[in-house]
């Protein structure tokens, strides 16, 4: 299935909750919001599609899908891989989000495009997480960094980070457990590999991404407000928009922390994660494009 399609066919839960027949503004308001955009959002939408006065269902859904394209565009932009070496990747997010399966994705488009990769399994909580990661790095062709079960995971980003600089690797991924936003003794312990990370390069981790699920709704409006107060976020991955009548989140998260979202997760294998483009999730959303 091409990409497109297979976004489509995965936004088709909140596309179908868009799937409006009239220019009644009431329905309209429920179905943004049932997309869990939130009120607020909601509200600024109509009143612009609103003020255009739309004299039929065509001309509603274009000032719509204009309206929306216009809030996702300023943050759909592409993670750039600048010239460290290695340019470090920090994943970051609560428990299951994707992190572990959107890392092997992004080693899987990035060797495509000629980078050498490597991966620290940092999350040395979850039993199976290192062995989860070494699947993918056959997978991909991606080295793993791994240490011994329930190892300190900030000595082994040190160790892994260190080599990796030796050995002139272009981007490293670190892999850490998955945390939930409340606990602030695991925030602290990723606060440690930050630090370690730095003590070897002042200037990184080059991005931190923080791994969203998008089934979640509204839910990840606050684990963005913590984790970036915590650690610092440079950007977003939203996972799972296959499958999920909240894709409207985005809109929720353009407008509050205006943060890169550098691409949407649509699967769980390898091709399925994209560069995000706001045209593109408009269409599906609303179901039209080619
Ligand atoms: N449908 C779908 N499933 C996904 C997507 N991304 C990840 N998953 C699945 O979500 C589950 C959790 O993914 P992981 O990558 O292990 O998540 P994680 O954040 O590393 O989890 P922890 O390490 O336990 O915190 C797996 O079953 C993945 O296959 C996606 O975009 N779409
Ligand atoms: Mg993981």
């Amino acid at each position: 299935m091409r990409w497109l399609d297979k976004l489509k066919a995965g936004m088709k839960k909140t596309a179908v909750v868009l799937n409006l027949k009239s220019v009644d503004s009431e329905d309209l308001e429920e179905a943004l919001i049932r997309t869990d955009m939130g009120f607020q959002v909601t509200n600024e939408i109509l009143k612009v599609v609103q003020a255009k006065h739309p004299v039929d269902d065509k001309e509603m859904r274009q000032y719509l899908h204009e309206e929306l394209v216009a809030r996702l565009e300023p943050v759909a932009k592409p993670l750039e891989i600048s010239n460290y070496h290695p340019f470090v990747v920090l994943m970051i997010g609560v428990n299951g989000a994707g992190k572990t399966t959107t890392i092997a994705k992004l080693a899987h488009f990035y060797k495509t495009q000629g980078k050498s990769v490597a991966c620290v399994a940092a999350d040395t909580f979850r039993a199976g997480a290192v062995e989860q990661l070494q699947v993918w790095g056959q997978k991909v062709g991606m080295p793993v960094y791994a240490g011994k079960e329930n190892a300190d995971a900030a000595g082994l980003v040190y160790d892994s980070l260190k080599d990796a600089q030796d050995k002139g690797i272009d981007i490293l991924f670190v892999d850490t457990a998955g945390r939930l936003q409340n606990r602030t003794d695991l925030m602290d312990e990723l606060k440690k590999i930050i630090r370690v990370i730095q003590k070897l390069d002042a200037s990184a981790p080059h991005a931190t991404l923080l791994v969203l699920d998008a089934t979640v709704g509204q839910n990840a409006l606050s684990q963005v407000q913590i984790f970036k107060e915590q650690c610092g976020v440079s950007g977003l991955v939203l996972t799972k928009l296959d499958g999920t009548a909240k894709g409207g989140v985005l809109f929720a998260l353009a407008n509050q922390f205006h943060l890169p979202i550098y691409a949407i997760g649509v699967g769980e294998g390898v091709e399925d994660l994209q560069p995000f483009s706001a045209t593109e999730f408009v269409d599906a959303l609303l179901n039209t494009g080619e």
